[in-house]
């Protein structure tokens, strides 16, 4: 009597994080275990996941490209979608990366990332049977398994998966807190695809972006990218700190946007976009440069910071709110604060100081007077605290930050 060889459905999904560089094998994988033809596909590195009855596909970025210009805020994305964390990692190598140093070098970084016990829910998904047998010596190195894309692989990932328990995070490079925030926010915000464009059952959804900027915009040279690190201090005791290019200089240093990510500091991930001057006539190609800046400036998802530089206002400076609210497409005012740098300079109170001054007055006043004094050669972390603090809505967006009463307790 034919049997039939399918098991019995599970009463839970397994959840599943496909890892490695983008390549075809990863998206095939992907679709094989969802029974979906065309799901995942390299047209995007974004972070995509795919759901059918059994399981939760995350096919995650490419975490191994030393180009990736934010892994942390992709690494807490793929953490809170997975949360608490997957059943089963499969690293996908592809035919050109099967040699056992890129292999163990994966390996290595995974386990740096997500904590050394990941092996044990880590399959090796290799592509093809030599390479299976020439590393079958990772399994006793490592205790990972080795598998790969054949016709088994669902019924395989079930066996793979260790007595169905999820993996959990060790937390040592990001906090719970944050991970879970953004699992919530981004709950919020899942884009579904049209019914049309779905299998049956299927659900797609790439991760939305909605990190809190802070956005650097100024002239060159008033301390737009000293200012953007004396913020990212506030998260960097611990971590990688992450610094801007600022120095002296007739020309630019900034040439194009650049934003880094805190995940430490506010509570929540936060992201900190240091910016050219558009307006400069060395800038080359600023067209490419507003739209990038575009990304980070939405109403709503950023506060400006339009960093001045004290003593060095001039009626040169008047236009520049108009000039970059036309640029942007938004009134930038209502979520700007003004930022004069130099603050090591100031010699009198910063009211005297604004009012002594028609051009900077102006801009303040239409700014509803949110004026801030950096010294941006201070180690302290006070002057950023309360920089912060300025924040419009400050207390809805960080409202942990909000109940801590000491500048210490932001860096807890
Ligand atoms: N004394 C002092 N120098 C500063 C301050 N902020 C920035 N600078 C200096 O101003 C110069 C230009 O700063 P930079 O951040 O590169 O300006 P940007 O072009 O707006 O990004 C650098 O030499 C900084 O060290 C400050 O608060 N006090
Ligand atoms: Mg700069």
């Amino acid at each position: 009597m034919q049997q039939n060889r399918d098991p019995p459905p599970y009463p839970e999904k397994l959840t599943i994080a496909l890892l490695g560089k983008t390549n075809p094998l990863k998206d095939a994988i992907g679709n094989k275990i969802l029974s979906a033809e065309d799901y995942f596909n390299s047209a995007s590195n974004d972070l995509v996941v795919g759901e059918n009855n059994s399981f939760i596909v995350i096919k995650t970025h490419d975490f191994f490209d030393e180009k990736c210009k934010h892994p942390d805020q992709q690494i807490i994305d793929f953490m809170a979608i997975s949360y608490p964390g997957p059943n089963l990692f499969m690293l996908v190598m592809d035919p050109g990366n099967t040699q056992e140093e890129k292999v163990v070098a994966q390996i290595s970084k995974l386990q740096d990332i997500f904590g050394e016990n990941i092996t044990t829910h880590l399959v090796v998904m290799l592509p093809d049977v030599q390479s299976s047998q020439s590393l079958s010596h990772l399994r006793e190195i490592f205790h990972v398994q080795l598998g790969s894309a054949d016709d088994n692989l669902v019924h395989e990932c079930r066996r793979w998966s260790p007595i169905r328990n999820s993996f959990l995070f060790n937390y040592k490079n990001y906090t719970q807190e944050a991970v879970t925030r953004r699992r919530a926010a981004l709950e919020k915000r899942r884009y579904n695809p049209p019914s049309e464009d779905a299998t049956a059952g299927t659900r797609l959804y790439v991760t939305p972006d909605n990190i809190f900027n802070i956005v650097l915009l100024g002239q060159t040279g008033t301390g737009k990218s000293a200012s953007g690190n004396s913020i990212l201090s506030l998260g960097s005791s611990k971590s990688r700190p992450r610094p801007f290019v600022s120095r002296p200089s007739s020309i630019p240093v900034t040439k194009v946007c650049d934003a880094r990510f805190m995940s430490q500091g506010f509570g929540m991930p936060v992201r900190v976009v240091d910016t050219p001057d558009f307006f400069h006539d060395e800038l080359r190609n600023p067209e490419a440069q507003v739209a990038e800046c575009r990304k980070y400036c939405q109403r709503g998802e950023c506060v400006v910071l339009l960093v001045l530089q004290l003593g060095r206002v001039t009626d040169g400076e008047r236009g520049i709110l108009e000039k970059l609210e036309d640029m942007l497409g938004w009134k930038l005012r209502e979520e700007t604060i003004v930022v004069l740098t130099h603050a090591d300079d100031l010699r009198e109170s910063l009211v005297d100081h604004v009012n002594s001054n028609p051009a900077l007055r102006d801009i303040v006043d239409k700014c509803s007077f949110r004026c801030k004094v950096l010294n941006n050669n201070s180690k302290g972390t006070k002057q950023v605290v309360d920089l912060i603090r300025s924040i419009p809505n400050y207390e809805k967006r960080f409202p942990k930050l909000a109940k801590k009463e000491s500048s210490e307790c932001l860096l807890c």
